[in-house]
């Protein structure tokens, strides 16, 4: 007779998840005492909702769901091949989890089904509660104590088959399962991604200091791109891949056979230049069903201005003109920023022009430092 532990891994494995593995729901003590010493340290600021209430609750699955006794952890491949890059001019990248549907709704999907097979396979009515990066749950630490893989230095999760290139996903439930023992591995003596990260933001092993990751910065930061990092963007235009794309673990990571996680578009190196002309509609209508859309609309387009500043090709210069008139400052504050750095006389007189009619006081003093710099 199958064991329930076997059944519940053949049913994830049919329903499309690659890696499938069972923890006890006791809490996660040593990853609670790390979150909150990092939110006191201010390594956690810009994210207003991580606080340390949440950090709680994420470290105890109890709270999550009443009578918890066991948490079934699994993954998802979205290594779908190389990046097909868009055209005309200047493209820019995108992180690799970005190129496809949003993995929320195709993975949530997956374990309300999971979620519903576990009476049949338990021979009672189950108690379940399901996260997919979309609440309370601390998802790598529930991974790692599952034996889905280990925490890489740069904190994400490393697995056998697939690498990192893997979204993590919860079924917390009150069945009584036999856990899986985690894994006896570790990075070893390699700090390739520490060495690699361009902002540092690995400031020690598994510490990242999300106000210098390029992640944090190209897609949940609302405001203005601190501009001692934006030379350290590069041309990452949402997410970066750059500690996982140098890991040697990834380099045998198995593809993905998940359809909908396959590049949109031109999505995992996107034109840019066309990226600037998009208005509110036109912006929803292309990143519908995409994880771009969290960056919005005026967040895209501040990430395109560092990253066309960072490429430093003069054909850009006329579509960084007409972002200096964009209705929201801060892609003109950006723009300007761009304009900048690419220099010459077109981008120069662009500025002028611009200056005399700026209203806004950020965007004036960034256009004035731009022509200070050019000089
Ligand atoms: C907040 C968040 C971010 C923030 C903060 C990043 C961070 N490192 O926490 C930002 C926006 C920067 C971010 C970026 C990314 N994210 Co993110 N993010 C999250 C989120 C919502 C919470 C993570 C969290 O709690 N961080 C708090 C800190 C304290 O935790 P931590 O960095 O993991 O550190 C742990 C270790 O240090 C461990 N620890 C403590 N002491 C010790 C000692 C030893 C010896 C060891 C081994 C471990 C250890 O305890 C800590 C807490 O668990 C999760 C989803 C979720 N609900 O869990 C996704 C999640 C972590 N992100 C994910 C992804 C894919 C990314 C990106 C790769 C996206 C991209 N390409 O741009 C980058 C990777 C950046 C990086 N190197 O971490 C995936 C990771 C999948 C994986 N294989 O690990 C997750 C799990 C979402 C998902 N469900 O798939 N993310
Ligand atoms: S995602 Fe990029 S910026 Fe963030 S830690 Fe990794 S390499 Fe550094
Ligand atoms: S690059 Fe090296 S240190 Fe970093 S996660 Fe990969 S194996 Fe670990």
């Amino acid at each position: 007779m199958e064991r329930i532990e076997d059944a519940v891994k053949r049913c994830a494995k049919e329903l499309g998840f690659d890696l499938a593995g069972i923890a006890s729901a006791e809490p996660f003590l040593r990853d609670e005492r790390a979150a909150v010493e990092r939110v006191r340290g201010g390594l956690m600021d810009g994210l207003p909702w991580y606080t340390e209430e949440r950090v709680h609750r994420a470290n105890h699955p109890e709270l999550l769901l009443d009578d918890a006794k066991s948490v079934i952890s699994l993954g998802v491949s979205y290594h779908t091949g190389e990046a097909e890059p868009g055209s005309p001019g200047p493209t820019g990248r995108v992180a690799r989890y970005a190129w496809g549907d949003d993995y929320h709704d195709v993975i949530k999907a997956k374990l309300r089904r999971l979620a519903a097979q576990l009476p049949d396979l338990a021979g009672r009515p189950v108690r379940t509660r399901v996260f997919v990066d979309d609440g309370p749950m601390n998802d790598r630490a529930a991974a790692e104590r599952a034996g889905i893989g280990w925490f890489g230095k740069n904190s994400n999760i490393l697995t056998r088959s697939h690498g990192s290139w893997v979204f993590l996903a919860q079924v917390i439930t009150d069945l009584d399962l036999d856990p899986d023992a985690p894994l006896a591995k570790t990075c070893g003596q390699c700090v390739i991604c520490i060495d690699d990260c361009p902002t540092g933001a690995i400031v020690a092993p598994y510490v990242i200091d999300n106000r210098r990751c390029i992640s944090f910065l190209t897609i949940e930061l609302r405001g203005a791109i601190p501009r001692e990092l934006r030379p350290l963007v590069g041309d990452w235009v949402f997410g970066c891949d750059i500690c996982q794309d140098v890991c040697p673990v990834n380099r045998k990571a198995a593809e993905s056979l998940e359809p909908a996680f396959r590049q949109r578009h031109d999505f995992g190196a996107p034109a840019l230049i066309p990226l600037l002309d998009l208005d509110d509609a036109a912006f929803r209508e292309r990143f519908r069903g995409s994880p771009i859309k969290r960056a919005k609309r005026a967040g895209l387009q501040r990430n395109v201005c560092v990253a066309l500043g960072n490429i430093g090709d003069p054909s850009a210069v006329p579509a960084l003109s007409a972002a200096l008139r964009s209705p929201d400052a801060l892609v003109r504050e950006h723009a300007a920023w761009a304009l900048g750095r690419i220099g010459g006389p077109e981008a120069s007189a662009e500025l002028q022009s611009a200056l005399a009619s700026e209203g806004d006081a950020a965007v004036t003093r960034e256009i004035e430092a731009s022509l200070a710099e050019m000089v």
